[in-house]
């Protein structure tokens, strides 16, 4: 008896421990207009709550986060939060026609969801137009109360977020290239926390600055939300040690260098081991592809030893903006946490395999339409020669017409391999007219739930091979292996790591070349599968998953909250 009373205080005990570890998080995102000056311009941009990168989410793993948010500006608008599973809450996802429809101007909508077998670095942002080049943030999750990081704990943490910067409204230049055709105006500058750094006009007192004691060790927590262009990034004298990737850990990494892909993240510990005194932290483009136009501007900040006087502090020399080579060993060489926390082993059967083509083609010239893409046509992208339309039309988003098992919105013929095989990075094949022109469509390959999926990717080389970073909403994948040219199932697959791959929620394809992931879809729902670069997606560098319900209440998509936006 007595037992028995202790065991129950000890289950007791254990449910109050567990309660008070998963607590509501609840913050509210006023989306509104905001006066800034950069590089000698005032501009009126759209951001939340009055800050460019905006409010810094914290959580701990376990936790329930809830957002209202207000939008008080003039554009439509939703937010995703990049990299969250989602589990049964695909309503909370957030890009606009897939998940729901758009905020309206001065209409709310509130986020709800669990986060749950993930901790790291996340972020919020924008996925409706090009809005989250100013309407983003960092999304922290902490390990639960009573657990710790696979490492030691650092004396500080710091977000670092990399943006990009246009002395022009963002919606403007998007619009401008949807009319014409042509590739969107380049960029005006890069950022660090929202400042372009001191090698820009008027911009002296506009740089980043962390101040370091020496001896201690800090935790950057670096997220490339820039919109079209994957960065590198160093500090002078410094190494860093990656600890995760995409809130993912991994085996610590020594490097002095980092390149990071829009959507991506790395936290990196940076050991305050140097002489006092003053050290750059720069970051400036990785371009795979040649001869295009490119902003190759640097951003830089400054890190600031307590008792450093102020001399010139020391400048980081950057790879060369080609440096294949460099973004490959470091895209390449990182393995993920085996056994660390929230690790999960890879998948050894696979249900599905899918081979998917993608990178950028040609759209028709219409009647009367300007175009002012290459051979006088409109610049479009694809995955298996489909190009995806988002349906703006409907009066479903893609999760409605699901759910409500509705037709019309979307069809499940999206193609497991490519219509038409070809010598896929053959540069010859660049302006192949009979093979440049993909449809436009907007179709999903569905999947039994808790398939466990494979996927190879493969880039193209027509109008040029470049390396672009896909996203896969809902889900974190193994990255089994990446290698140039095309992919070879007979010498390739020797090369698959199944026992500590990188986990990831946002690949950078090598230009030219291929990665294969896997995954299980264990969360039901319409799951975007993009180009993280906004220049691509609008062009249609993107297809979905449908994934089916399963057999239980618990493997169900739940009816949508009742303030979903109405399309
Ligand atoms: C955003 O601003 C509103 C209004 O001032 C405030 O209530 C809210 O707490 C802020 N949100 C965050 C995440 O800081
Ligand atoms: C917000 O800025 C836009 C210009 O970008 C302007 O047209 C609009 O009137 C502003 N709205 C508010 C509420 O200030
Ligand atoms: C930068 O700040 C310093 C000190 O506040 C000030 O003297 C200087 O004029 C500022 N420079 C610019 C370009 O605004
Ligand atoms: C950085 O790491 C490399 C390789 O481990 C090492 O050779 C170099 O001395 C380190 N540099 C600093 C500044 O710690
Ligand atoms: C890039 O431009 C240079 C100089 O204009 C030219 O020599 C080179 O052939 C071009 N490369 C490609 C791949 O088009
Ligand atoms: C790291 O990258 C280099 C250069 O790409 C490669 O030679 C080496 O094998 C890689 N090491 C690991 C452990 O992947
Ligand atoms: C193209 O423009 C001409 C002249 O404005 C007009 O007559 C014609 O109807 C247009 N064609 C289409 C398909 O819009
Ligand atoms: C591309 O075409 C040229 C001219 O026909 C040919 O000489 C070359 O071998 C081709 N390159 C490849 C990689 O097939
Ligand atoms: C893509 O589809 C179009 C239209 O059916 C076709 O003309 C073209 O050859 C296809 N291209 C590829 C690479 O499959
Ligand atoms: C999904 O798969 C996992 C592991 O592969 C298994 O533990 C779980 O029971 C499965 N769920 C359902 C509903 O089949
Ligand atoms: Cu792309």
């Amino acid at each position: 008896m007595g037992r028995f009373v202790f065991l129950q205080a000890c289950a007791l005990a254990l449910l109050a421990s567990s309660l008070a570890s998963a607590a509501i998080v609840e913050h509210s995102f006023n989306v509104q207009n905001l006066t800034v000056r950069k590089l000698c311009n005032e501009q009126v941009i759209t951001a939340v709550n009055g800050s460019l990168p905006g409010p810094t989410i914290r959580v701990r793993e376990g936790d329930t986060l809830v957002v209202h948010v207000f939008n008080k500006s003039p554009y439509d608008i939703t937010i995703h939060w990049h990299g969250v599973f989602q589990l049964l809450s695909g309503w909370a996802d957030g890009p606009e026609y897939v998940t729901q429809c758009a905020i309206r101007p001065e209409n709310s909508y509130t986020y709800k969801f669990k986060i749950t077998g993930q901790e790291g670095t996340l972020w919020w942002h924008a996925h409706s137009s090009w809005l989250r080049a100013t309407v983003h943030g960092a999304l922290i999750i902490h390990p639960r109360s009573g657990r710790s990081y696979p490492f030691p704990k650092p004396h500080k943490e710091v977000p670092i977020l990399f943006g990009e910067w246009w002395n022009a409204n963002v919606v403007d230049v998007e619009n401008e290239a949807a009319a014409t055709g042509a590739a969107p105006t380049i960029s005006d500058a890069y950022t660090i926390n929202g400042k372009p750094g001191d090698l820009y006009q008027c911009s002296q007192n506009d740089t980043y600055k962390l101040t370091v004691v020496q001896g201690k060790t800090y935790m950057l927590r670096i997220i490339n939300a820039a919109l079209n262009n994957q960065l590198f990034f160093k500090i002078a004298n410094h190494n860093m040690t990656v600890v995760a990737i995409d809130a993912s850990h991994t085996k610590p990494y020594v490097t002095d260098v980092v390149v990071v892909a829009p959507g991506q993240t790395t936290d990196v510990l940076l050991y305050a081991n140097q002489p006092v005194g003053s050290y750059y932290m720069a970051a400036r483009p990785y371009l795979s592809v040649a001869n295009v136009s490119a902003d190759t501007t640097t951003t830089r900040g400054i890190i600031v030893y307590e008792g450093a006087t102020s001399a010139t502090p020391l400048m980081p020399v950057l790879p060369a903006f080609n440096d294949t080579p460099t973004a490959h060993k470091f895209y390449s060489n990182l393995t993920g946490l085996a056994g660390g926390p929230h690790w999960t082993p890879v998948p050894n059967q696979v249900d599905e395999h899918m081979f998917i083509t993608f990178g950028l083609n040609l759209e028709p010239c219409g009647v009367n339409a300007t175009c002012g893409g290459p051979s006088q046509q409109r610049f479009s992208a694809s995955m298996n020669n489909e190009s995806f339309v988002l349906p703006s039309n409907s009066s479903l988003s893609m999760l409605q017409a699901f759910f409500l098992n509705v037709g019309g919105v979307y069809t499940t013929d999206f193609p497991s391999v490519p219509p038409v095989k070809f010598d896929y990075t053959n540069p010859n094949i660049s302006n192949d007219q009979s093979l440049i022109f993909a449809p436009k469509t907007t179709k999903v390959k569905k999947f039994k739930y808790n398939s466990t999926v494979e996927i190879v990717l493969q880039n193209t080389a027509f109008l040029a091979v470049e390396n672009h970073p896909i996203h896969i909403h809902g889900f974190n994948f193994h990255v089994l292996a990446q290698g140039f040219g095309n992919y070879d199932a007979a010498t390739d697959t020797k090369k698959f790591n199944l026992v500590n791959p990188q986990t990831r929620n946002t690949i950078a394809v090598p230009v030219g070349g291929w990665a294969v992931i896997r995954l299980q879809v264990n969360n039901p729902g319409i799951w975007l599968v993009h180009c993280h670069l906004d220049v691509h997606l609008p062009w249609g560098l993107a297809m979905a998953f449908e994934v089916e319900n399963g057999p239980t209440l618990s493997s169900t998509l739940p009816p949508p909250p009742f303030d979903l936006p109405k399309c």
